[in-house]
């Protein structure tokens, strides 16, 4: 099979990562980077002998875009739209990092434009790719304790997640895009779709703009009822940054996602341990190994899509899902009510 090609927009702290995710996988090379400052795309392109270089996207995309299969879009939030539109004008499909746009408008936006355009889009959400949330999934599916009825998916954490992404003081809405993206899209992807939420939220950290802590309770149409909490100010005893926490309660058991990726069953007859661990690939930082290690298994799925050879989980449609829970949730906790999803 012929080698899919494309190009990055954006080659700051993430694009490391994401190309080294790249790199794992047979069948797709990149051709070209585009970045603001040139300097920046060319270490990088040296790094991953990567042949053009672009601080003009357009000029990248007039030069590339015929033998360009799709772009990925590693910016900021901010720039979505704009390479999203970019890519739908030149007819070269596009793979986004959450979360997809500034707001719901927009995201929205970025859906219908490459519908229209009738490219491809899809978002790197990557938490639902994480080994042990994987391994959640199966023991979910294989029916163990029944019936769930009750969960909870916590993301609470005091890692100084600013030191490397220095935009995120500058977020009017922090931790539910940022996070809340992440964290509602997995409770959508182990419990289904939502049929209503209440959210409650608070900045704790002043020298953030935006809000640092948000709880939210579901309400799944499967009846279950799930507690979604994020936060970075939680200075706790053993600090699970960037795993996911996750309990679920069934009418057989009950299974617990706990630290370092184990997961405790329990059941009448007694509990058992199992775990989901990443694959530890040499280039992950080991600050965030569960979450680059995920890079892999999310950019395989959105090949094999672009290959024709399976279905992406995390298209543009399917994400948009988990951005109306984020807005409904900055709106539940304006108007202090339930908002119901529809
Ligand atoms: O960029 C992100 O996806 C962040 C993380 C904490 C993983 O860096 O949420």
């Amino acid at each position: 099979m012929q080698k899919l090609t494309f190009a990055v927009f954006g080659t700051g702290f993430w694009s490391y990562y994401q190309l080294s995710g790249w790199k794992e996988l047979e069948g797709v090379k990149p051709l070209a980077l585009y970045n603001r400052t040139r300097s920046k795309a060319e270490e990088v392109a040296k790094q991953f002998n990567v042949p053009f270089v672009y601080d003009n996207p357009d000029e990248l995309l007039e030069k590339h875009a015929h033998e360009l299969d799709f772009i990925d879009i590693i910016t900021d939030v901010d720039t979505h739209a704009l390479f999203t539109g970019k890519g739908a004008k030149y007819g070269v499909n596009v793979i986004c990092q959450k979360p997809m746009g500034p707001n719901l408008e927009v995201s929205g936006g970025m859906v219908e434009t490459c519908r229209r355009a009738g490219v491809k889009f899809y978002i790197h959400e990557n938490f639902r790719w994480q080994a042990p949330i994987r391994k959640l999934k199966e023991v979910l599916d294989s029916n163990v304790i029944g019936r769930a009825f009750k969960a909870r998916v916590s993301f609470c954490s005091a890692f100084p997640v600013f030191e490397n992404q220095p935009f995120l003081v500058e977020l009017d809405q922090f931790i539910l895009t940022d996070i809340g993206s992440h964290i509602l899209d997995i409770c959508r992807f182990l419990f289904g779709e939502a049929s209503s939420l209440f959210c409650q939220t608070s900045r704790i950290n002043p020298t953030i703009k935006g809000e640092d802590v948000a709880n939210v309770l579901l309400q799944m149409q499967s009846g279950l009822s799930c507690y979604a909490e994020m936060s970075y100010a939680s200075i706790l005893e053993k600090e699970a940054f960037p795993q996911t926490l996750v309990s679920v309660e069934g009418e057989k058991g009950s299974v617990v996602l706990t630290h370092d990726f184990v997961l405790k069953i329990t059941t009448r007859h007694g509990t058992s341990v199992t775990e989901g661990k990443p694959i530890v690939y040499p280039w992950v930082d080991p600050a965030y190994t569960v979450v680059h290690s995920s890079i892999v298994d999310c950019n395989r799925n959105i090949l094999q899509d672009l290959q024709g050879i399976g279905k992406a989980e995390t298209t543009g449609e399917d994400n948009f899902k988990t951005v109306q829970l984020v807005y409904a949730a900055y709106e539940s906790a304006r108007l202090n009510q339930v908002v119901y999803i529809s």
